[in-house]
């Protein structure tokens, strides 16, 4: 039978990509976002490979997250696969003129959100003694950098929650891992800088970053191995990106 995948932040970059490649391969997915609009085009494109079906909720809202996971329709009630990827970055400024509504932003969706999406599945995996959890961390989740300060302590508890979860769920067979991905070109810098698509681009100017393609067909990797084996723990760079600080640009 296939395997159902529920991916957090389908709508874009990483989790779009994802979707994409695990549908050509015949898992049934779960595609979630707030952008319903793209969440229906993903699922028409998508559709004549899988069975898509589309689960709009905002990550921040508790309530919306466990309405919409436990109301999914029979077919996709089984959730095999949890991918956390939802995720993102807002503003880049030293420490003494961060925005508390940008903190409170990372803070709610990169660590509170993946908790609640992570509390309305679990249950149900310790019932079927079975799943797998994949939780996107960052090279952000391993090192920080200047003005990362507070979107790299999201990611270092997600790494935290990661490690933890896994001994948590070890005796129920669940399989726990995290892929830490470095620089790769998606929304997330136009997120970080608020739509000015200039500075986004920059982050990515004079090197080959990585494509959200990339760390999907590592997941998919990471998904596909013998339920035996878990890997639990996986840092991702380009080749031209030497650790968080060290890029080497044309
Ligand atoms: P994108 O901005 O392209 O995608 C982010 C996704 O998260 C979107 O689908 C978005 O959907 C979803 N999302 C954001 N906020 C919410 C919310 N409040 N509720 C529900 N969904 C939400 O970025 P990436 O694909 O790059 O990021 C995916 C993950 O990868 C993130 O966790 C990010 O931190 C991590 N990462 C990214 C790296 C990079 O360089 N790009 C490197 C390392 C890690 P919508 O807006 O429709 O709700
Ligand atoms: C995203 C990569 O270097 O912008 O997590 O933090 S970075």
């Amino acid at each position: 039978m296939n395997k159902t995948v529920l991916i957090t932040g389908a709508t874009s970059g990483i989790g779009k990509a994802t979707a994409q490649i695990l549908a050509k391969n015949n898992y049934n997915i779960i595609i979630c976002g707030r952008r319903g609009d793209r969440l229906e085009e993903l699922q028409k494109k998508l559709s004549s490979f899988a069975n898509v079906h589309c689960l709009q909720f905002d990550i921040r809202n508790k309530e919306s997250v466990f309405e919409k996971i436990n109301s999914l329709p029979e077919s996709f009630s089984k959730i095999d696969i949890l991918i956390n990827n939802a995720g993102n970055a807002h503003g880049l400024d030293p420490i003494q003129e961060g925005n508390i509504d940008d903190w409170e932003a990372m803070i709610d969706i990169n660590i509170k959100g993946l908790l609640y999406v992570s509390k309305a599945i679990i249950p149900k995996m310790i019932a079927q003694k079975s799943g797998h959890i994949i939780n996107i961390g960052s090279t952000a989740a391993k090192q920080v950098y200047p003005n990362g300060n507070v979107y790299c302590a999201t990611k270092h508890a997600v790494d935290a929650i990661n490690k933890s979860m896994k001994m948590d769920l070890n005796p129920y067979g669940i399989r726990v891992g995290a892929i830490h991905p470095g620089l790769v070109e998606t929304e997330f810098s136009q997120v970080r800088f608020k739509g000015d698509n200039e500075k986004a681009a920059n982050v990515y100017k004079g090197f080959t970053p990585l494509k959200a393609e990339d760390i999907a067909d590592i997941i998919h990797f990471v998904i596909s191995r013998p339920y035996h084996v878990n890997i639990s723990d996986l840092v991702v760079m380009c080749t031209a990106q030497g650790s968080a600080t060290i890029i080497q640009r044309d």
